[in-house]
């Protein structure tokens, strides 16, 4: 890593003949210089014939810069390529040597560091941070015995169950090649006539269609390993994992119309809340689980472990709890570091291992291949972010990008020129689990994975109100984005597979009723027992850690009530955010001033877990006539926020149209904001929405 300068290189500034800047360095350390180490006199001219005349072939100065930068650029990811990174470090509770021989699972004192990338995955580099779309959650575990990587993502199932269907699945979500639309949205026919095609999906679709794909924060959403993994003890004993991970803040989720407004208002509000929340020290933290299980007790289940388009429910086999991972330090380089990481589900440590899930299986060969492309070589490994961290050493040699430079005669072995040179070690060394795998030859899908209706009948009817009237919603919306009607048709004739209850809701929803195309399921679905574990809203706590308040403010506040709530809030574990008509701040009924965080137009209420109008009595009658405040506070309501309101500013809620209710809560002048803390706790004000949005 390169060093960071001690103090920022002097330079004093002066103008050049054409009136342009040159900030000139007044010491040898502050010097410019390109590539090749020579020091740049000029950063602000190329190379003249003459001052008017045609540039220089021979400026190498200039064509090293632009030739770079020509070249910054490298083959995004074909899917996940929006990503936002952090350092961290994990640390188990205690040894899980019963489980394992993963050295950075033994010792509680030891940390291991970790690189986490959260990602979304249909849109391009450059897209937004909120479409409806899966969240990937991948963790570089830099283990003293090589890198672990568990390559997960938000959702514990996944939309296919063979890998060969992986490019399909990915060109009828990504933009229609025809005409490049849509960008990271699923809402649209060919992906809508993919899945219809595909009832291995449902499940899937269910948890896509849910606020599962609309996290309010990568600090607040769960992480899964999807396939079933082995951890494999000493003795060689082999153990079933699912892998967990779960945000100690709890999990929060946004609600559609607001997530829509907050691509337009900050495409980066998540890659910026990570951010910001680490920079200031609230670092995110997830705990580790698994759920471990037995052969025989795989063998017990309604469905089939190899199975990624199944999940194994908690209340059958609960999580065990294994260790914590913390974030406590942003990338220094976004390119180097979250641009360049390489993850690959084939990098395990001695004490874990693989299934015959086939979907894992085609992944082991899919991440090389891909890193081979993107990164430009076969020496990937080399780039500071993928480097292990512990010994690395093999007769591998050459190659593009090369950065080692591997002493000796001997590049290969066995030998015996070079006594020092690697050997293998059985005992420390990487050994296969000896699962008995033998079989004919054959291209067929196993009758165990031929159930597709019953997870997503489970899935669905975990579900509280809410969480059913939003996937309601969401298949309502999409499917009416699909241009073609069979399609729409299609989709409905699975759902009434699914659940009855689903299927008349999204066919009202659609205007269709009685128009579902008739599917016969390759196995009928059981009824398996809800599990409330899958439900977001049942588990919730109330919280306010690690969220955002807003507090909008006029000239002639009470300062008084912002201190009070500012160290309310903070007491509670969240940040207060100050909005006022302009960025310079306002002057408050004590006469000092207060600066804000945020202009009112670019300080939408979206950005905010809760929000508190402060508005003086002449503030507000303002405030009334901007459709700015109005908008605000209409849509805090219409997000179904806790809305804190002094009476002084209490005039603004009849000009916004709303009628207050339990998550509305005054603040007479005098009282403390405490009121408005403990309601904010609490998220969402659920009961709001079927008043608002009552055809679903
Ligand atoms: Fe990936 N996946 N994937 N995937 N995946 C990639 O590798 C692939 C799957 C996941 O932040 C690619 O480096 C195949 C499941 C994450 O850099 C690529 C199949 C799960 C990330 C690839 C799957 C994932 C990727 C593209 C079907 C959840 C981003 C760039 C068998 C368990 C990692 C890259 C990061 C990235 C292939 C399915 C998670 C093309 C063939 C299931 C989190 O290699």
């Amino acid at each position: 890593m390169a060093k960071k300068p001690k103090r920022p290189a002097k330079s004093s500034t002066t103008a050049g003949r054409g009136g342009e800047t040159h900030q000139v360095a007044t010491s040898r350390e502050g010097v410019l210089t390109t590539n090749q180490g020579t020091v740049i006199s000029d950063n602000q001219n190329s190379l003249r014939a003459g001052v008017r005349g045609p540039t220089m072939l021979e400026d190498f100065i200039f064509r090293e810069k632009i030739t770079h930068f020509d070249h910054e650029r490298i083959p995004e990811r074909i899917v996940h390529a929006r990503g936002s990174g952090a350092h961290g470090y994990f640390e188990p509770y205690k040894s899980w040597s019963k489980l394992t021989r993963a050295a950075f699972l033994q010792d509680p004192k030891a940390r291991t560091p970790v690189f986490v990338r959260f990602s979304t995955v249909a849109g391009g580099a450059g897209s937004g941070d909120t479409p409806r779309d899966v969240r990937g959650f991948a963790v570089k575990f830099y283990t003293g015995e090589g890198n672990f990587d568990l390559v997960g993502n938000n959702i514990p199932v996944f939309f296919i169950q063979d890998a060969i269907k992986f490019p399909d699945l990915v060109h009828s979500v990504k933009m229609e090649p025809d005409r490049g639309y849509p960008q990271a949205a699923s809402a649209h026919d060919t992906f809508w006539d993919f899945i219809s095609l595909m009832p291995e999906s449902l499940h899937m679709i269910l948890w896509a269609m849910s606020d599962r794909t609309l996290p309010r924060s990568l600090r607040m959403m769960e992480g899964f390993g999807v396939h079933t993994f082995r951890l494999v003890d000493a003795a060689g004993k082999s153990t079933f994992v699912k892998f967990h991970w779960r945000p100690k803040i709890g999990s929060a989720t946004l609600i559609w119309d607001e997530s829509v407004k907050l691509y337009g208002a900050d495409p980066d509000s998540q890659r910026r809340d990570l951010h910001d929340a680490i920079a200031a020290g609230d670092f995110p933290e997830f705990e580790f689980s698994v759920q471990a299980f037995d052969d025989a007790t795989a063998a017990q289940f309604p469905f089939d472990v190899l199975d990624a388009t199944k999940l194994i429910p908690e209340e059958m086999v609960p999580l065990q709890p294994l260790g914590r991972m913390v974030l406590d330090r942003n990338a220094e380089n976004f390119f180097a570091e979250t641009e360049q990481v390489a993850f690959h589900p084939g990098h395990v440590v001695p004490g874990i291992d693989f299934t015959n899930d086939p979907l894992l299986q085609g992944r082991l060969f899919s991440y090389t291949d891909t890193q081979l492309l993107r990164l430009g070589g076969a020496n990937f490994h080399e780039i500071p972010i993928n480097r292990p961290k512990c010994p690395m050493r093999n007769f591998q040699r050459d190659g593009v990008r090369r950065m080692d430079v591997n002493p000796g005669q001997v590049a290969y072995e066995p030998n015996s020129l070079a006594p020092d040179s690697p050997r293998e070690d059985p005992r420390l060394g990487f050994t296969s689990h000896p699962a008995l795998d033998a079989g004919d030859k054959l291209r067929t899908r196993s009758e165990t994975f031929a159930d597709h209706y019953s997870q997503p009948r489970l899935f669905f009817r975990s579900m509280s109100e809410p969480e059913q009237r939003h996937i309601v919603g969401a298949f309502t919306f999409e499917l009416s984005k699909v241009a073609t009607v069979a399609i729409r048709r299609r989709m409905l004739g699975h759902l009434a597979i699914v659940d009855d209850g689903l299927y008349q809701r999204v066919a009202a929803g659609l205007g269709m009723e009685g128009q579902a195309e008739t599917i016969r399921p390759a196995r009928p679905p059981i009824d398996m027992k809800p599990s409330p574990a899958l439900s977001l809203v049942k588990k919730s706590v109330a919280t306010l850690e690690g969220r955002k308040i807003g507090v909008l403010v006029t000239d002639g506040t009470d300062g008084a009530f912002v201190d009070a709530l500012k160290s309310a809030v903070e007491k509670a574990g969240a940040r207060l955010q100050v909005v006022a008509p302009k960025i310079g701040g306002v002057t408050l009924a004590n006469g000092k001033s207060l600066p804000a965080d945020h202009q009112l137009a670019g300080g939408a209420s979206i950005l905010f877990d809760a929000v508190v109008v402060a508005a003086s009595a002449a503030g507000a009658a303002t405030l009334q006539k901007e459709a700015a405040a109005i908008d605000w506070l209409r849509d805090a309501f219409g997000h179904l926020k806790v809305i804190g309101i002094v009476d002084t500013a209490a005039p603004l809620l009849a000009a916004a149209g709303i009628e207050a209710d339990a998550g509305v809560v005054t603040i007479k002048k005098g009282a403390k904001p405490q009121a408005f803390v403990d309601a904010a706790k609490v998220g969402r004000i659920w009961d709001r929405e079927p008043k608002l949005r009552g055809h679903i």
